[in-house]
């Protein structure tokens, strides 16, 4: 075999390796915001990233965090913010969803004291066909409107 086969064989390899992991579902942007009052839960955002086929959010654990709940935020008739635990949220084929403030959110119980604004932490989440997509979620105060 020529070198210029050896060349089209590595690149076609290449974009194989990136169609793999275009398939599975992805995370990106996360971060934590703290509470304001220490001892109650902290909100986690992030942006999912469907897959080649549809599926579901089934779970998110973060890195030292005993509890972690997914939450739909929503107004009531009286105008008040509550918010609803879920046990998945749907994630189709190809889509981008947001998980923001004032919607969609991981609730985190428990937060250790170790996690102050500044540090990162791990978020993994799973996924029900069994996939799993990690992302580093940067911590902020219960202040900050977004992770920057
Ligand atoms: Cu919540």
């Amino acid at each position: 075999m020529n070198r210029r086969m050896w060349a089209v064989l590595a690149a076609a390899a290449a974009v194989t390796a990136s169609c793999a992991k275009v398939e599975a579902p992805a995370a990106s942007d996360a971060w934590i915001r703290l509470a304001a009052v220490p001892g109650r839960p902290a909100a986690g955002y992030f942006t999912l990233h469907g897959g080649r086929a549809d599926t579901k959010l089934t779970g998110v654990t973060v890195a030292g965090v005993p509890r972690v709940e997914l939450h739909l935020s929503r107004m009531t008739a009286g105008d008040m913010m509550t918010m609803d635990a879920t046990p998945a949220v749907d994630l189709p084929a190809g889509a981008t969803l947001p998980f923001e403030p004032g919607g969609r959110h991981a609730m985190l119980f428990d937060v250790p004291a170790t996690l102050t604004p500044g540090k990162t932490a791990t978020m993994t989440f799973r996924f029900a066909d069994g996939e799993t997509a990690v992302a580093e979620a940067k911590v902020v105060s219960a202040g900050a409107s977004g992770p920057e």
